[in-house]
C-alpha cells in the first residue's frame, strides 16, 4: 500500500508526500487495532468500558483502545495538525511545532459497529482527511473540522472482517488493500473499485418501519414488490455495522439507508465521522450519496457531532429511492 500511495501522489508534481505519510500512519493504527480485535475473546478486551461517550452511548473497551491508538499515532506523526473523534466531546489540536505546521486534520470513528464486537461480526474504522483552513504555524481550530464533505482530500475505512482490509479513496479513485498477516503489510487486492450502477440488495434496519414516514414505507414496499423484469423483490441484508454494510454495497452494489424517522428526524449516523467519508468513497467509485434533501457532501456542518439521514450506494438505486422520499 505504501508503495502504491507514493506512486499515486507522484502524479501530482506539487505533492509533498505528506498525504501518503498520513495514509501510512492511519494504516499503522489499523494494524495495531486489528491485532487487538483478533485477540478479542482471548484477552480482557470484550465488553463494556464502563463509560459513555459524548453521544450518551456506552463505550466498549475496544472503542476506547481504538480511539487512543489513533489519537497517539496521529499525534506523533508530522502530517496531522489535529483530530476529531466520534468518541470525544471536542476536537484536539496537537500542541507542538510540527503539528502547528501540518496541513491536514483527520476526523474518525475509531470503531464503528461496536454493538457487533461481542458477537464476532465485522467492525471497522472510518476516517476523513481535510486540508486545514486555519493559519499554518498555529494550532488548528474547530473550523478545520466543520468543512463540508466535498472538501475532503481523502477518506477511507479499515474493515476487521474475515480478512482485514483498508480501502481508501482520493480524487483519483478507490483502491482496496488486504492485510497479509504474515508480513504485516496491506497489499493491493482490489484495484480501482467501482460501485455497480445497479444492485439487488437493500440494507436498513427494517425493525424501525413503524417510525418511518409514508415515502420511506412506499420505497420499502417497492423493494419488496414482485417485478421479474426489474429483478424485484430485492434481497434484504443488514449487519448493523455501517462499515460492513457499506463494504458489501461497494463491492456488490445495492443501497444502504439510515433514514430520519419520527423520533430522530436526522437519523442516527454522524455526518463528519461516518456519512461524509462513506459518501466520498462511494462517489469516487461512481455511486451516489444523498440525505433526502440533497448531496450529503454539500451539507455545511454546524457542530462536530451532527447527524444526517443517508441514502448511499448504487447510483440508480439511490436516485430511484429519491422518487419516493422527496414526495
Ligand atoms: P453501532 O451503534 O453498533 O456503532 O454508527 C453506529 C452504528 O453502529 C452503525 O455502524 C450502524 O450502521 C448503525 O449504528 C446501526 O444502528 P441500528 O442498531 O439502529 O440499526
Amino acid at each position: 500500500m505504501d508503495e502504491f500511495t507514493i506512486q499515486e501522489t507522484r502524479k501530482f508534481p506539487q505533492a509533498t508526500g505528506d498525504l501518503s505519510a498520513l495514509l501510512r500512519d492511519i494504516g499503522l493504527a489499523g494494524k495495531i487495532i486489528n491485532k487487538q480485535v483478533r485477540k478479542a475473546g482471548l484477552v480482557d478486551i470484550l465488553g463494556k468500558h464502563g463509560a459513555t461517550n459524548v453521544q450518551g452511548e456506552e463505550q466498549m473497551k475496544l472503542d476506547v483502545f481504538a480511539n487512543e491508538t489513533l489519537i497517539n499515532i496521529l499525534k506523533n506523526c508530522t502530517e496531522c495538525a489535529g483530530i476529531a473523534s466520534e468518541e470525544n466531546d471536542d476536537h484536539m489540536s496537537y500542541e507542538d511545532t510540527f503539528s502547528f505546521n501540518s496541513k491536514y486534520v483527520v476526523l474518525f470513528d475509531p470503531l464503528d459497529g461496536s454493538s457487533n464486537i461481542d458477537v464476532n461480526a465485522s467492525i471497522g474504522t472510518i476516517f476523513a482527511i481535510y486540508r486545514r483552513v486555519s493559519e499554518l504555524g498555529k494550532p488548528c481550530t474547530v473550523e478545520d473540522f466543520l468543512q463540508p464533505g466535498n472538501r475532503q482530500v481523502a477518506a477511507g475505512y479499515i474493515i476487521y472482517g474475515s480478512s482485514t482490509m483498508m480501502v481508501y479513496a482520493t480524487k483519483l479513485g478507490v483502491n482496496g488493500f488486504t492485510l497479509e498477516p504474515s508480513i504485516g503489510e496491506f497489499c493491493l487486492s482490489h484495484p480501482n473499485m467501482k460501485c455497480p450502477d445497479n444492485g439487488k440488495i437493500y440494507s436498513l434496519n427494517q425493525g424501525n418501519t413503524v417510525k418511518y414516514d409514508t415515502g420511506m414505507n412506499a420505497y420499502l414496499n417497492y423493494c419488496m414488490e414482485s417485478n421479474k423484469e426489474e429483478g424485484r423483490p430485492y434481497t434484504q441484508r443488514y449487519i448493523g455495522s455501517m462499515v460492513a454494510d457499506m463494504h458489501r454495497t461497494l463491492i456488490k452494489g445495492g443501497i444502504f439507508i439510515y433514514p430520519g424517522d419520527k423520533s430522530n428526524p436526522n437519523g442516527k449516523l454522524r455526518l463528519q465521522y461516518e456519512c461524509n467519508p462513506m459518501a466520498f468513497i462511494v462517489e469516487a467509485a461512481g455511486g451516489r450519496a444523498l440525505s433526502g434533501k440533497g448531496n450529503i457532501m454539500d451539507i455545511q456542518p454546524t457542530e462536530l457531532h451532527q447527524r444526517t439521514p443517508v441514502f448511499i450506494g448504487s447510483r440508480n438505486m439511490v436516485e430511484k429511492a429519491m422518487e419516493f422520499i422527496q414526495q
